[in-house]
């Protein structure tokens, strides 16, 4: 069974962290209407939604993706880089547990989940302000002996290594070129935004069809012209907290 974990909105998501974004009035209950949305399609797609614990007095508690990295043999906890994000963890580790043996990242290290990109046995781990070398020899020392490659990528101009790179199908990518190097993702081949787009790196494969936020119709053209099955979401007042649509879910297997 294919499990999607997700967060509710909290009232406080107006508070929430931002770093490339400027903040403009975020409608909550819109919000929560798209992030409702958002769990159908997962559901439509074979997820069964399973929720942390709401934390309202955490704002940035939806974006559950930077709280783990759920695998097939462990889920690791990370350390969020922001300060305010520390204490998201603990809902989704006593969620989590119930699934998979738990390990975790530790101080000095920061880890933010959305700053990897597994692909197969490898784990491309962006160099960013939230996720540091510290975490990233954690993390390597954690999975190389359960067969994982951890590999660095260096990261200039977005959050996380993800708002620049995810993966549209098996072996390949859809990227930002102007934040991250595409070759650093060798062998996987790729394929670019629109360049009016820079934030439609971030979809979400599930099995084989890709999420996108319907504000990127020029990117979701070229997933088509390309093979894609594109399920198109509307995550406009998530995006003004500087949320794609990876980060509203943490998916793995049963
Ligand atoms: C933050 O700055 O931490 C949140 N406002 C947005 C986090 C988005 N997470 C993600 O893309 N993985």
């Amino acid at each position: 069974m294919r499990i999607a974990l997700t967060r509710d909105v909290s009232p406080s998501l107006v508070d929430c962290q931002l770093t490339h974004v400027t903040r403009s009035p975020i409608d909550i209950d819109r919000a929560r209407a798209q992030h409702a949305a958002y769990e159908a399609a997962l559901a439509s797609m074979g997820c069964r939604i399973v929720h942390a614990p709401a934390a309202p007095e955490l704002p940035d508690a939806v974006f559950v993706e930077d709280t783990a990295i759920v695998l097939d043999e462990v889920a690791v906890i990370t350390r969020p880089g922001a300060t305010t994000r520390r204490p998201e963890v603990a809902g989704v580790a006593e969620t989590l547990v119930g699934y998979r043996t738990l390990v975790f990242i530790e101080e000095p290290g920061t880890l933010d989940g959305g700053d990897v990109l597994v692909m197969g046995h490898r784990l491309f781990v962006g160099q960013t302000s939230r996720t540091n070398d510290a975490a990233i020899d954690q993390l390597s020392r954690l999975l190389t002996r359960l067969g994982y490659e951890v590999r660095p990528v260096r990261v200039d101009g977005c959050l996380h290594l993800k708002s620049a790179v995810t993966a549209m199908a098996p072996g390949r990518v859809l990227v930002n070129p102007r934040w991250v190097d595409p070759r650093a993702f060798e062998p996987a081949d790729w394929l670019e935004v629109a360049p009016d787009e820079p934030h439609a790196a971030n979809v979400l494969l599930v099995e084989d069809r890709v999420v996108v936020p319907a504000a990127h119709a020029r990117t979701r053209q070229r997933l088509e012209a390309d093979g894609c099955q594109v399920v198109t979401v509307d995550v406009s007042e998530l995006a003004k907290a500087e949320g794609g649509v990876t980060c509203c879910s943490l998916i793995f297997s049963t």
